[in-house]
């Protein structure tokens, strides 16, 4: 049996999860009007990670028997200007959100609950992974300098990703 406790941070985790969306989102919206449209593309299938991440925890709170709670998400601003500014806002959005699982880890473990435990490391590696694809483009954007062509070539090369979690991740109902 789930704690009351546990649910709540769950909870509160499916609304990190949704301000990350929100907030890659906002970021594609931006490089789509800056003209980087295959950066804006990587940017919109980081959104439907992050809507697989909170959606993935929406789906255990149902198998638990708890119920996942609908709350306001705040509007994100994006106050980077440059390419590079964006990825490194993101790569301390991430640092944040890695911070908020190890929080709730160390809360299932506190609370001696195995299976949220279970549930919980794999959004630990997933951190470690989130994190790497940040410093990886970070470091590809240093490398180019101020060579525009190069900018545009990073451009093509992320508008090839795709996301790699099912497409349709809407949360199946646990079985009746
Ligand atoms: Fe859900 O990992 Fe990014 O925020």
């Amino acid at each position: 049996m789930i704690s009351k406790k546990i649910v709540d941070r769950i909870n509160l985790q499916i609304n990190r999860e949704m301000y990350s969306a929100y907030l890659y989102m906002a970021m594609s919206a931006k490089l789509g009007d800056d003209g980087y449209k295959g950066i804006a593309t990587w940017m919109m299938t980081q959104y439907h990670e992050e809507m697989f991440h909170a959606m993935k925890f929406f789906a255990y709170l149902q198998s638990q028997g708890a119920m996942p709670k609908i709350d306001k998400i705040d509007a994100p601003t994006v106050k980077a200007k440059t390419v590079k500014e964006i990825f490194e806002a993101t790569l301390e959005h991430e640092k944040y959100v890695t911070a908020s699982i190890r929080e709730l880890l160390e809360l299932a473990l506190a609370e001696k609950d195995y299976a949220t435990e279970n549930l919980v490391r794999w959004y630990v590696n997933e951190q470690v992974e989130e994190e790497q694809n940040a410093v990886d483009i970070i470091q590809k954007i240093d490398l180019i300098g101020e060579n525009k062509q190069g900018l545009f070539m990073l451009n093509a090369e992320l508008a090839a990703r795709t996301p790699t979690i099912p497409l349709d991740y809407t949360a199946p109902f646990p079985a009746v």
